[in-house]
């Protein structure tokens, strides 16, 4: 039997890791063969409700579990953990600013990136769901100055997903006829759902879509899908997060496909003339657990003004958290 694997989940309580963690025990990401042990992060007057999931985790008799750890301590959770969730954060209240949003949950991912910096393995792979995502990232980041940038990344994958199942419903074809569809900048309702380089069975998906369709359904869907699923659910997508999170992290454990990319925000190196630093999705390649932005792909103009609004609010967002960087 293998070595068990440390895995780290935080907002462990929460709807999403109700979908997630169950997976994860399960073996969904590193396979039938490999134990894990699950580090499981919560504040403190979440556990009573988390003691309830790790009641129901151990009823599952997964073969795989090998052992659970509950804490409300970022370093005991994340003591050498290979693979971090970072799910946990603080949900906009009614009535609440997106800048108080930003501002209460840019502290939580300041902590959480220092106790990463000191006590996660140094190949740790971060995923960082909670939002604003790309801004929470790149607070980690900057506050594990001792781990590579490049082992952190924002979720975008699952507005990736919601682009991929959108154009194979248009034409009609299975989601896994669809190449190369791109989800740029922000996760939030200005990323930009590109289907320029998108293939549908290996020819071009604006060659078979009409423009307006492009233009004005599908962006707007893929951009407002988390409201319209809050407006129909009465709660924010749990269940496609967390398939979503497993997809992101299983790209990063077994490799994109030949031909293919996916979308992660990952910390800029200068492409597309997006600032260095801030954690934009771009398509990426993975492979051997690196991720590699793709390069050299044309962008027209429409294309982008969508990718520098998606800057400029990545910067403001900055700006407004920079005493934590
Ligand atoms: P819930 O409110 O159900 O769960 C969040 C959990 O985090 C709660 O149990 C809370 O106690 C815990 N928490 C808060 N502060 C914490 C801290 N400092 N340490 C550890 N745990 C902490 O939210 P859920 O629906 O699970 O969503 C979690 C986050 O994912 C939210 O920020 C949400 O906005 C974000 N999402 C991001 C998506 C993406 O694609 N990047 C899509 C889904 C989702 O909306």
């Amino acid at each position: 039997m293998k070595a068990p694997v440390d895995i780290v989940v935080t907002g462990a309580a929460g709807q999403i890791s109700y979908s997630l963690l169950f997976r994860l025990a399960a073996g969904e990401l590193l396979g039938a063969d490999q134990p894990i042990v699950l580090r499981l992060l919560e504040i403190t007057p979440a556990l009573p409700a988390l003691r309830g999931v790790v009641m129901e985790l151990n009823d599952c008799a997964y073969p795989l579990l090998h052992k659970i750890v509950v804490t409300d301590q970022p370093r005991i959770a994340f003591a050498g953990v290979d693979y971090a969730f970072l799910v946990g954060a603080k949900p906009r209240n009614q009535g609440m600013l997106r800048s108080d949003l930003l501002q209460q949950n840019a502290e939580i991912f300041a902590v959480q990136g220092k106790a990463l910096n000191e006590v996660a393995n140094r190949n740790v792979k971060v995923l960082v769901t909670g939002n604003p995502a790309n801004t929470n990232a790149l607070i980690a980041i900057k506050n594990a100055p001792d781990l590579a940038p490049d082992c952190f990344a924002a979720m975008t994958m699952l507005d990736h997903t919601r682009a991929v199942s959108l154009l194979a419903g248009k034409c009609g074809v299975s989601t896994t006829d669809i190449k190369n569809v791109t989800v740029w900048g922000n996760h939030s309702c200005t990323q930009y759902p590109d289907l320029h380089h998108a293939r549908v069975k290996g020819a071009e998906a604006l060659s078979l879509v009409e423009n307006d369709w492009f233009v004005n359904e599908f962006i707007p869907t893929v951009q407002y899908r988390g409201a319209e699923i809050i407006k129909a659910r009465g709660q924010s997508s749990a269940a496609s997060a967390a398939n979503a999170a497993i997809a992101h992290m299983r790209t990063i454990v077994h490799g994109t496909a030949d031909g293919d990319w996916v979308s992660m925000a990952v910390a800029s190196d200068g492409s597309y003339g997006i600032a260095e630093g801030l954690v934009f999705s771009f398509p990426v390649t993975v492979a051997a657990g690196r991720i590699n932005i793709v390069k050299g792909l044309d962008i027209n103009d429409f294309s982008l003004q969508r990718l520098r609004n998606n800057e400029t609010e990545l910067q403001e967002e900055r700006e407004a958290i920079r005493y934590l960087l």
